[in-house]
């Protein structure tokens, strides 16, 4: 077993050193224990297939609430807490930050109410960890984190940004 890890570590040092001399062998750190902020602590609920699952943090985490059916204004919908089986009075708007689509068809992200404003594209089966990784505006850092205010499982506006079928962001 030993010996196994030591050719590991040679072979990630080798192919480290072949493209960025002075990383670190991932591999040397593998038997590391979990600390409380990487076990799910705040982990929200599963997105079971056939939904869409939009998530208030990143990384599909804290509030969140799950929808098979198009919503154009989320100022009237509010967050679930999956943790205690309760809705808050907590809204939608401009609040997400994460998102997976796990229904069988192209699902669309809107910026503004009404289905108005950028509009992020999601194939099936696909997932963003943060939504922040679409920028709109690099001079002021503006992305879609906290700015989605609609969604659409049924349009076919055109995409300021596309996340692949079965891609996973
Ligand atoms: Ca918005």
């Amino acid at each position: 077993m030993i010996a196994v890890l030591a050719i590991g570590v040679v072979l990630a040092m080798a192919q480290a050193a072949a493209a960025t001399p002075a990383t670190t062998p991932v591999a040397a750190s593998a038997a590391t224990a979990s600390t409380a902020d990487d076990v799910g602590v705040l982990a929200s609920v599963t997105c079971t297939n056939g939904r869409l699952c939009i998530y208030k943090d990143t990384n599909f985490n804290g509030l969140a609430r799950r929808f098979t059916v198009s919503e154009n204004d989320y100022r009237t919908v509010n967050w679930w807490n999956f943790a205690t089986g309760q809705e808050t009075s907590d809204n939608m708007d401009n609040d997400a930050s994460s998102v997976i689509n796990k229904t069988s068809t192209w699902i669309r992200l809107y910026q503004d109410v009404g289905y108005n404003g950028r509009v992020i594209c999601m194939g099936p089966q696909s997932s963003v960890h943060r939504l922040g990784l679409f920028t709109f505006d690099p001079l002021f850092n503006r992305t879609m984190d906290n700015r989605v205010s609609a969604h659409s499982l049924t349009r076919t506006d055109t995409c300021d940004f596309r996340v692949e079928r079965n891609q996973n962001l």
